[in-house]
């Protein structure tokens, strides 16, 4: 049996994402104060309504792989910083000048709960919020002020015009176009792909790792987040909206998505395909994590 069939992901991630939710609490209770009561309700359902938090996750893990030891408060509350960005991207992407969507994670959106206005401020609020929490948190995992410096700066370009964001407005103006595949990986490696890469090489900047171990686990981060783009779009038509716990789908938006470009079973290849690529860049770098293998499997196989 090799390392990989031995781990047990299931139970690797029943003891990350207690360890996650407890830094996401802490997150909140840091930016609470400061907040008018309904904004703070907002802030609230954004980030605590459930979600797989694969992100902080994958941060962690990468952090481990590359030799971090330090205590898990800090580390997670770091990782917690990428959960900040990717919550208020989700409440401002479901706003009604945007997707208009009336559920998230299997509850009402932010907006349809708390308001319109309430919810553009919380996701707002987020943005800062989350660049203080990478920087107070990468000096309290003991990070010199320069390498607390670059993590931070990873998260805040990965979620900027060269990243999340510059991916929201290739989002917008493909509406009513059908995308080439050049054209769909672009959108995608931005809109996606950034934040999700970001995860990967702050862990490995957070453990002060050799410039080419980061440089592969930022391969191993491009791969599986495309494959994870190429999955979310083939369980938007295999899989109910109840399942998913989001509305409304990518064909009711008439999205160019994987599977409209190359149908269901070629999508699944080629995320398949991107899985093995993201397993090159772990071996180039000759990291043993079964966690990381394990977790590239899972953004394919995942159900939701
Ligand atoms: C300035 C309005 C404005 C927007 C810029 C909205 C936005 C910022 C970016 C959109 C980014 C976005 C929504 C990307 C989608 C990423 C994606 C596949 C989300 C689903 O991720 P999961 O499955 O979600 O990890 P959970 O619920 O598990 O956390």
């Amino acid at each position: 049996m090799t390392n990989v069939e031995a781990f047990d992901l299931a139970s690797y991630l029943d003891t990350e994402i207690p360890q996650v939710e407890r830094a996401i609490e802490r997150a909140i209770e840091r930016i609470e104060p400061s907040l008018p009561t309904e904004i703070a309700s907002g802030v609230r359902h954004a980030v605590t309504t459930g979600g797989k938090r694969l992100r902080p996750i994958l941060c962690a893990t990468a952090y481990r792989a590359c030799g971090g030891a330090a205590a898990a408060d800090p580390l997670y509350d770091l990782a917690v910083s990428l959960e900040l960005i990717h919550a208020y991207s989700l409440v401002h992407d479901d706003l009604p000048c945007m997707d208009d969507a009336e559920l998230r994670r299997g509850v009402s959106t932010t907006h349809r709960e708390h308001g319109e206005d309430t919810a553009m401020v919380s996701g707002a609020v987020l943005i800062p919020g989350a660049a203080l929490q990478a920087i107070r948190a990468a000096r309290a995992l003991g990070c010199s002020q320069g390498a607390a410096s670059r993590v931070t700066h990873t998260l805040l370009e990965a979620s900027g015009a060269g990243g999340m964001v510059g991916g929201q407005w290739l989002d917008l103006l493909a509406e009513g176009e059908a995308l080439d595949a050049a054209a769909l990986d672009r959108l995608h490696r931005h809109k996606t792909g950034a934040l999700l890469t970001a995860a990967l090489v702050m862990g490995s900047l957070a453990a002060e790792a050799e410039p080419f171990v980061t440089s592969r686990l930022e391969e191993y981060g491009r791969a599986i987040g495309l494959a994870f783009q190429i999955t979310d779009d083939v369980l938007d038509v295999t899989t109910s909206s109840e399942v998913l716990g989001k509305n409304p789908s990518d064909i009711v938006l008439d999205k160019s998505t994987y599977v409209s470009l190359y149908g269901l079973e070629a999508a699944r290849r080629r995320a398949d395909d991107l899985v093995a690529e993201a397993l090159e860049a772990l071996r180039q770098a000759r990291i043993d994590a079964p966690a990381l293998t394990a977790l590239a499997h899972y953004v394919v196989s995942r159900k939701h």
